[in-house]
């Protein structure tokens, strides 16, 4: 369950919403009526992004004049492949708007980010942007944050002692691998999947972590947001703090 927060949170009824799939693009394409013409886009990363995404192709098809900073090159691709014009951070210093994913959003809009890798160029767009709405399907809300295991980037050299440190924080943790091989994120560095169970005050927990030697950034996202878009069962709820 989440807290419903305030008059402005806006419930759109919608038809049968059954699959995850349909929940997502929902959120996705509710997240676009945000975005206004000429404004600068953080655009993220994930599956529920995916419909955000095409969304905007249609509207940049329209007539609508946006420019996306992407969270991952698989978000550039997409973007290319909707034609959604792209830009970066030497063309741009603060970004009007940015959209992204979740893997879990506590009840206070706290979120563990990662999944897909993209934790930290998704933080430093979404720390970048002027507002940064989170869209996920109702399935990411949890009460405590931990659940997921939490994604932590870590520089190669010498991740076995850095996870070594991690561990001692309590978590028991994997060095993330796909297809035998071991991921590399867009920026060269290695994720550590680490499960702590419960992480009842992740501000604390990601403030210990990023003070460790070798740790990047962790996929702990603490007070970012204040607008959260959930595709839920037969409606799309716009949650706002
Ligand atoms: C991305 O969105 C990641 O941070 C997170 O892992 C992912 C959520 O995946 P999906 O939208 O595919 O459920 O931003």
């Amino acid at each position: 369950t989440y807290a419903i927060i305030e008059k402005k949170s806006e419930v759109t009824p919608l038809l049968n919403l059954n699959s995850i799939d349909e929940r997502k693009k929902a959120a996705g394409e509710k997240a676009a009526e945000f975005i206004m013409d000429g404004m600068t886009i953080g655009l993220g990363s994930g599956s529920t992004v995916y419909w955000l995404l095409k969304k905007l192709g249609e509207l940049v098809e329209q007539g609508l004049t946006i420019k996306g900073i992407p969270t991952s090159l698989q978000t550039e691709d997409w973007a290319k492949e909707f034609n959604i014009p792209l830009t970066d951070f030497s063309q741009v210093d603060c970004l009007d708007i940015a959209i992204d994913g979740a893997d879990e959003i506590d009840n206070n809009f706290n979120l563990i980010k990662g999944g897909g890798g993209a934790l930290l160029r998704e933080k430093l767009v979404g720390a970048n942007a002027k507002k940064l709405i989170i869209i996920a399907d109702e399935s990411k809300m949890v009460t405590t944050l931990g659940g997921f295991p939490l994604p932590i980037e870590v520089v190669p050299f010498g991740w076995e002692v850095t996870a070594k440190r991690i561990a001692l924080l309590g978590a028991t943790l994997h060095l993330r691998k796909r297809e035998e091989k071991v991921f590399v994120t867009n920026n060269g560095n290695y994720i550590l999947d680490c499960q702590f169970q419960t992480i009842p005050n992740p501000e604390e927990l990601h403030n210990q972590l990023k003070l460790l030697l070798g740790v990047v950034e962790t996929g702990l996202f603490i007070g970012m947001t204040n607008t959260i878009i959930i595709g839920g069962e037969g409606e799309v709820k716009v949650l706002n703090k």
